[in-house]
């Protein structure tokens, strides 16, 4: 067998190296959650709103670090899977509100324990398909009883628009195994459109009734 036959099939049977190096990732995840939802709670107690509609997260499985790593080119070896495959911890943070996921970043770029070491704004940017979508590749330090280890982990944030659209077109692609026809990539562009029209419409709509409570509010102040 060749080296990456070898270390393929070791990642894919879990091997006590693979194990190890899972645990590190899902350790991340269980860091970052706990750091999301008190960054929410922080939030919901000085703007008296929920900017997190909820919070997703997962480990990305053997053969998505295998196949990640093939279409990269990378040789698969632990140090090189560690270096090179940045979201193997990933969560994912949906808000209502474009505002919100800008709001949140501002959180995290403040939070002293989150290192951000990449931002990816597909936002102002989408990709060419019409993905959209807030990703920040940041580094968490795990305390274990041997010391302190910084993990890198992968955050998504972005709007329920956003994520309905990005769910679709993950399923597309899955089922058609990346060959989607051109008829379908066309619609799945126009759809991202909507969604970034859907989303500007729902944050001044959002702005507008926020102000017209704060007017009310000031109102019967007065009065
Ligand atoms: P999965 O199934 O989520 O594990 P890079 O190393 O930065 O050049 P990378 O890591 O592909 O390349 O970076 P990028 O573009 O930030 O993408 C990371 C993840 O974002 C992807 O992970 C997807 O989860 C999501 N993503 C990026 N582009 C798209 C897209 O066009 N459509 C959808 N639905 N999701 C996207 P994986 O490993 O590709 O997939």
């Amino acid at each position: 067998m060749t080296d990456l036959v070898l270390v393929n099939t070791a990642v894919k049977s879990q091997t006590d190296e693979f194990r190890n190096l899972m645990i590190l990732y899902s350790s991340a995840l269980k860091e970052l959650e706990t750091k999301i939802s008190i960054i929410n709670d922080e939030f919901k107690y000085t703007h008296q709103y929920n900017p997190i509609e909820h919070v997703k997260s997962r480990l990305k499985t053997p053969e998505s670090i295998v196949r990640k790593m093939e279409r990269k080119g990378y040789e698969i070896n632990y140090s090189n899977i560690a270096e090179n495959i940045k979201d193997i911890a990933g969560i994912r943070i949906v808000c209502s509100f474009v505002s919100d996921i800008y709001t949140i970043i501002d959180m995290i770029d403040k939070y002293p324990d989150i290192e951000i070491l990449e931002r990816k704004d597909y936002i102002s940017k989408p990709k060419k398909n019409g993905y959209s979508s807030y990703h920040l590749i940041v580094s968490v330090p795990i305390s274990f009883s041997t010391g302190l280890v910084y993990v890198k982990a992968e955050i998504q944030i972005r709007t329920i628009a956003m994520d309905f659209w990005a769910s679709l077109e993950h399923k597309i692609n899955y089922k058609y195994d990346g060959d989607v026809p051109t008829k379908v990539i066309k619609d799945l562009k126009n759809c991202a459109k909507m969604v970034s029209q859907l989303d500007n419409k729902m944050l001044s709509l959002n702005q507008l009734v926020t102000d017209i409570n704060k007017e009310d509010l000031q109102k019967e102040m007065m009065a």
